[in-house]
């Protein structure tokens, strides 16, 4: 019955495949075996940090796991918000901008629930707004704040920025001036946690720290979430961010399943977001387990050589930010690192490397092609629809199938599931200038033949970032994982998967 249930899935995706889809993708319809060993998953930024918390979630089903620059640390991700983003919110930096901020600020909050205030009644807006108040001038009375209105006189608003009629919604404000408008200066208003005595300075509250045991709000007496329990209160919304974290993943695994693994991790030492400092923590956990880790400051090999490793666990620390993935075209970099281009240099070798690590610890493999077999059975790239049961929803992935993938019914091949950063699309990823750079990799011998199925990233509603989540806003939220999973089970079923 399950078996029937499920052949009419697939079926009914095959139905739902769009004309373009046919046209450009060899669906062969033959069924993979989809072996862990020969599964792995990989990210560029947030697509970094999806790869890891599902890869480590689920050991069972990826091998290898690959993490560009992604953050990987969520408790150290909440303090960079309240310190360092939301500390100097009249002062951001050029990159991340407000604007960039804000969004993200939003979309973490759809993902995981809003980090900076609690609400009984939403997971989304702060304490007395809703629906029908948090896109309006809305002022709030008798609204607390231990740092900035302990009395509660000063009147706390919504607010627009970064241009009129972008109502920010998850935040509010303190109106000083009692204009109605947040005036740039005025504070915006944190309530993460109790107030505490960061002794050891580093921005986060640590097991031993002194704090004041007055609530979220920080002002004693008034009786709300968390005061008077005789325990450090964090706004319980982080508990979701916690679930899904990679490090407390890592230090949950059991030595076995964590030695089993190939972990591939990289992070530039000016990164934006301070990735590089989750980077550093998550290689610290795996030391700290008792794993080595090979560390690299700098790639070995500049593109176009590509350097190989056959360590399980290889950490690159490179000199260089985050790099503006968002907007960057991967494949265009492929080129324009050949023409020497800086930054396109840095972030071909960070590709090339991630394709490199993930091929190298694929056991066997089918090396090598020729310029016959490329014109007579060439690779295929794009993007392709099938209908998520899970969803049932019309869904979007893009994919790559090898050079020779159409020539033999028999031939396996491994699979990467490559996960996009914050707004990257699929079509940005499964183009033109992606395939002739895979192509390249494989007919130099640097990488194996392999299968890489880019998943959707974006929200199907607000059409920005998810962290590949199920988001636990069901009004504003997607449910990626879910998503995923049938993807996984799609490509196993339709195509020559190891
Ligand atoms: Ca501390
Ligand atoms: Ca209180
Ligand atoms: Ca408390």
């Amino acid at each position: 019955m399950k078996t029937l249930a499920f052949l009419l899935t697939i079926l009914m995706g095959l139905c739902h495949l769009s004309p373009e889809a046919q046209s450009a993708i060899p669906w062969g319809g033959k069924k993979g075996k989809g072996s862990p060993q020969f599964r792995a998953i990989g990210g560029v930024s947030m697509g970094g940090y999806g790869a890891m918390n599902i890869g480590l979630e689920r050991p069972d089903f990826f091998n290898t796991i690959a993490s560009l620059g992604g953050p990987l640390d969520m408790a150290y991700l909440l303090k960079f918000i309240e310190v360092d983003m939301l500390g100097h919110y009249d002062k951001p930096a050029t990159y991340p901008n407000r604007g960039t901020l804000i969004n993200m600020l939003k979309d973490l909050t759809i993902s995981f629930g809003n980090p900076v205030y609690y609400n009984p009644l939403s997971t989304y807006y702060p304490p007395g707004i809703n629906a029908g108040n948090a896109r309006v001038p809305t002022t709030l009375l008798n609204f607390k704040d231990g740092t900035f209105n302990p009395d509660g006189i000063l009147p706390v608003i919504t607010f627009e920025d970064p241009a009129p009629g972008d109502w920010v919604e998850v935040l509010l404000a303190l109106d000083r001036d009692g204009n109605r408008k947040r005036s740039s200066g005025e504070p915006v208003l944190k309530q993460f946690h109790e107030p505490f005595t960061d002794l050891n300075g580093n921005g986060m509250f640590d097991p031993g720290e002194p704090f004041s045991d007055v609530g979220l709000d920080g002002v004693p007496g008034s009786g709300d979430h968390g005061e008077g329990d005789g325990m450090f209160t964090e706004n319980p919304n982080h508990d979701h961010f916690f679930a899904e974290d990679p490090l407390i993943r890592t230090e949950a695994l059991s030595f076995e399943l964590l030695e089993n693994l190939n972990l591939y991790i990289d992070a530039g030492t000016e990164d934006e977001f301070q990735f590089n400092l989750h980077a550093e923590h998550f290689v610290q956990t795996v030391l700290g387990r008792g794993l080595p880790v090979r560390i690299e400051n700098g790639f070995p090999e500049n593109f176009p050589r590509i350097p190989h490793f056959h360590d399980k666990r290889v950490y690159i620390r490179y000199p260089g930010g985050h790099v503006g993935f968002n907007k960057e075209n991967i494949g265009l970099s492929f080129e324009q690192a050949k023409q020497g281009v800086k930054e396109a240099i840095v972030v071909a070798n960070r590709f090339t490397t991630l394709f490199s690590f993930v091929s190298d610890h694929f056991s066997g493999g089918d090396f090598g092609t020729d310029p016959y077999e490329l014109y007579r059975y060439p690779s295929r790239m794009g993007v392709a629809y099938f209908t998520s049961p899970s969803l049932k929803k019309r869904m979007k992935f893009g994919i790559y199938l090898p050079p020779g993938y159409s020539r033999s019914l028999t031939d396996s091949y491994p699979v990467l599931y490559l996960l996009l950063g914050y707004n990257m699309s699929v079509e940005g990823m499964a183009n033109s200038w992606i395939k002739k750079a895979l192509d390249g990799l494989i007919l130099a011998g640097e990488i194996q033949k392999m299968i890489i199925v880019i998943p959707d990233g974006l929200n199907d509603k607000s059409k920005r970032g998810h962290f590949f989540v199920n988001q636990i806003d069901r009004e504003r939220g997607d449910r990626f994982k879910d998503y995923f999973f049938d993807l996984v089970d799609l490509i196993d079923n339709l195509y020559k998967t190891k």
